[in-house]
Parts: structure tokens; C-alpha cells; sequence
């Protein structure tokens, strides 16, 4: 059995990317988990791993000390360690500097390998690697990804203050649906049953009337029936409202968004894109702009059969998508295709002020103007079949004056397939839910 030692009083003085050539002598504290352990000659090469990169101790027999040897020849790949010892420039070690160890903590010990390679070669389908995600999350390429996915939450989160939207969080559990019933989660809330919350839409529209501008980062969650590469039962949602305005000014903000998200990620991320091996096409400024009727046309003159009216199926929005490769918006959908909440064009009302942005065939948020009147809203939601009384929280709001406004939604496990060109939307997500999975 392998001692292993507490972490006591030992504290981390430099990560990898700390350590350079100018720290000659210097005596440091390094931490990280074992990823190869070579050995040449009397020479051992232990390669601790943190979170940033790889710090080089070089064990020399006749030079280290005999406790710090023993120890690193029992070792096992993945296994956490702490080394105490001073550093040397050497160009070929990584950041130029490697450290000589004199005292060594083993923090713990990987009894298991990890069942594939985790630097390269072929990897097994996602789900097995999904079943031991934290590990497998140690991999230079899904490192990659949740790193852009930090800096595009960041960039998200400055450009909407930038914009004078407050953030807000609302409520996870609620009492009726917003998208309509067919995708909810019930829960038991204590003897009641309540939902969890499909889009935070009701709060962030009521919410225009005291703070006019709100946006929202968080958790919603849809029972989708299928499995696909595209959909999973829990996202990220951003959400954005605002008052005074109608669904063409929500899609400047949100073509603006995209924009200044995708350009910080090429910006900011550069090595972990090239890690992907993808380069994030900054989309120009403003977005093509097709309306409903517009593609329903385009779509017939390809052959495709859609009838105006109906959803535009993936395979449809494939044939658009050959014309139209980057961003677009879909506007001016049927009423009858929205939501209640989405107001009828007041000229012709089976005509909404709606819109979808779509990066080629995959759809990324969508938006609208919506019904600020209590009448219109009552009146849409008996046409969508659903109760007026089920929304009396929300309905007796709009007595006291509701003012104009829109806004959209975005899924941000969406635009991260855009930004790292995953086809997979569980590569994006740290652990993703579908109707097949709910663990880890
Ligand atoms: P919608 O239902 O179109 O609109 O959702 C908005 C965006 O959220 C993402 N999305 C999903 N992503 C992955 N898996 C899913 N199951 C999934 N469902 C939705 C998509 C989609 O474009 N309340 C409105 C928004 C609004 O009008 O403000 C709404 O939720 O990127």
C-alpha cells in the first residue's frame, strides 16, 4: 500500500505557467497530477499536470533525495502529488525551467487508468466518456472548450451591462407552462404539483415594468421527446427583455451580442482554438434578414414541399442553409407557429412581429414583440387552447399598465456549437441531460 500524505501546511507557490528560466535557484511549491513518468537512464521525468499546463520534475538518482526516489518509482500515471524543490532553466523543459524535487506529499493515488487515452489517439463514443465526464473533462480538448465556453459567458455578461440590462434571476419552479405543456418537467412541491420552469418568460416580460431592461443567464428545462445531436432536457438559457421597444430593435441587440461574443472568443481564446483546430468566423454586421414567406418561397423553388404555415423541419432549414452558410434571421412568422405571448401584426393579424436567428440549419434564439395587452394576451391563449385562469398571476399584472416591449432567448450550448463547430451539443455541456441520461 502507498502512504499518502495529508496536504498539511504545503500550499502551491507556482502553476505551471509560472514557472520560466528567471526563477533559477528559487525554491518552489508545485502541485498536479502525475501524466507520464519517463525514465531515462538514471534519470526519472515525472510530469505533473495542473490546470494550465505541465510542470517537468527531473529525479536523478545520486541527486535527490532517497525518500523523494522511493516514492516517485511507486507512482501510478493520474495520481495527485506535491513537490517542494528548487527550479532550473532548461530550454527543453516546458516554460524553459524544471524543478529538482527535495520533499515530495503523494496527495493521493489513481488505482485505475483511465480506460482510453486522454492525450490523443481514438476515443471511445461520448457516452462512455460522459460516464466518467470529470475525468475525461482532464483531456486537452474539452479543457478547450469549457475555457471558451468561461470567456463567451463573460463577453455575454459585458456587453449586455454594457447595454444598461440588469441581470436578475427568477424562479426555477413555477406554476404553468410558457412554452406550451407538452415539454414540462412536473415536481412535487410539497403537496402540489408544480413544473420546472421551460423559459423564464413570464418574470423577465414582468419585469420590464420596473426595471425596463433585464437579461437572465440560467437553467431551463424541456422533457424533448427525442434524442437528438441538437437537444438536451436542461440548457442554458440567456434571456433578454426589454420595454419601449418592438422585436426589430431585440434583433439589433441580438445579431450586436453574437457579434461581440464570437469576436472576444477570437480575441481572447487563441491557443484554446487552436487546440480544437477551428478558427471562429467573426459573422459581419447586420445579419440577412429573410422573412417567413421569403423562405417558404426559397424552399419551393428547391422542391421542398412546406406549406406556409407549417414549421420549417431541419431538412428544410438544410436547403436554406446552402444558400445562407452564416447567420440569418427568419421574421414574421405565423401567428399560429408562436407562442401566446407573441403579438399579431395589427395589419395582418395571422402575421406575428417574431423572428428566429438560425447559423445555418440550426436555430440558436428566438424572439419577438410581445402582447401588452390584457385582452389580446387572454384572447391568444384560449386560441392556443391553454386556461387564462392558469395565468391569473401573470394577467393581473398587465391592469396596472404594461408598457410596449421584446426581447428573445438564446441557448448558450447552442451558440458554443457555433463558436467550437461541435456537431454534438453534449460536447459543450459538462453534464448534459436527455431522455437517456441523468447521471453524472
Ligand atoms: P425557444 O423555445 O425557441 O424560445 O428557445 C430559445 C432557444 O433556446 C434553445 N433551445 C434549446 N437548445 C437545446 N436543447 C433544447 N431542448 C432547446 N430548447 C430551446 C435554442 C432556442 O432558439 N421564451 C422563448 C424565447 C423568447 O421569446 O424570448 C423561448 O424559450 O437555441
Amino acid at each position: 500500500m502507498v502512504k499518502i500524505d495529508e496536504l498539511g501546511d504545503w500550499r502551491r507557490t507556482h502553476r505551471s505557467v509560472n514557472l520560466s528560466p528567471k526563477l533559477e535557484g528559487q525554491q518552489v511549491t508545485v502541485m498536479g497530477w502525475v501524466s507520464s513518468i519517463r525514465r531515462q537512464g538514471g534519470i526519472i521525468f515525472l510530469i505533473l499536470q495542473d490546470s494550465e499546463g505541465v510542470v517537468q520534475v527531473t529525479v536523478k538518482t545520486g541527486k535527490t533525495p532517497e525518500s523523494v526516489l522511493k516514492r516517485v518509482e511507486t507512482l501510478t500515471p493520474h495520481s495527485v502529488v506535491a513537490v517542494k524543490g528548487k527550479v532550473k532553466a532548461i530550454d527543453k523543459a516546458p516554460n524553459g525551467a524544471e524543478v529538482s524535487p527535495e520533499e515530495m506529499r503523494v496527495l493521493n493515488v489513481a488505482t485505475k487508468t483511465p480506460p482510453f487515452s486522454l492525450f490523443g489517439g481514438e476515443l471511445p463514443n461520448i457516452d462512455k466518456r460522459l460516464d466518467i465526464r470529470s475525468l475525461e473533462l482532464r483531456r486537452p480538448k474539452a479543457q478547450a472548450i469549457f475555457r471558451i465556453r468561461h470567456t463567451a459567458l463573460a463577453a455575454i455578461r459585458d456587453f449586455l451591462s454594457s447595454t444598461g440590462h440588469l441581470e436578475v434571476q427568477t424562479s426555477k419552479i413555477i406554476a404553468s407552462a410558457t412554452e406550451g405543456g407538452a415539454s414540462l418537467f412536473p415536481v412535487l412541491y410539497y403537496d402540489k404539483e408544480a413544473f420546472l420552469v421551460q423559459s423564464p418568460q413570464l418574470y423577465k416580460e414582468q419585469l420590464t415594468m420596473s426595471f425596463e431592461k433585464v437579461f437572465e443567464i440560467g437553467p431551463v428545462f424541456r422533457a424533448e421527446p427525442s434524442r437528438t445531436l441538437r437537444h438536451l432536457a436542461e440548457i442554458i438559457s440567456i434571456d433578454v427583455e426589454e420595454a419601449y421597444v418592438s422585436y426589430t430593435d431585440v434583433m439589433e441587440t441580438l445579431e450586436k451580442l453574437v457579434h461581440h461574443t464570437m469576436k472576444t472568443v477570437a480575441e481572447k481564446c487563441k491557443s484554446e482554438l487552436k487546440e480544437l483546430g477551428v478558427e471562429v468566423e467573426i459573422p459581419k454586421l447586420p445579419f440577412k434578414r429573410l422573412t417567413y414567406t421569403e423562405v417558404i418561397d426559397i424552399l419551393h423553388d428547391a422542391g421542398d414541399r412546406t406549406a406556409w404555415g407549417e414549421d420549417i423541419s431541419t431538412a428544410a432549414t438544410k436547403k436554406i442553409s446552402e444558400i445562407y452558410p452564416s447567420f440569418y434571421f427568419i421574421t414574421d412568422w405565423p401567428t399560429d407557429a408562436k407562442p401566446f405571448y407573441i403579438k399579431p401584426r395589427t395589419d395582418k393579424p395571422e402575421i406575428s412581429e417574431s423572428f428566429d436567428l438560425m447559423k445555418g440549419s440550426l436555430e440558436i434564439s428566438s424572439g419577438g414583440t410581445r402582447l401588452s395587452s390584457k385582452k389580446l394576451l387572454t384572447k391568444r391563449l384560449k386560441e392556443q387552447g391553454l386556461k387564462p385562469r392558469t395565468f391569473e398571476y401573470h394577467l393581473k399584472l398587465f391592469d396596472y399598465g404594461m408598457p410596449p416591449h421584446a426581447g428573445f432567448g438564446m441557448g448558450l450550448d447552442r451558440l458554443m456549437m457555433i463558436i467550437t463547430k461541435e456537431e454534438n451539443i453534449r460536447e459543450v455541456t459538462l453534464f448534459p441531460r436527455d431522455r437517456l441520461r441523468l447521471s453524472p
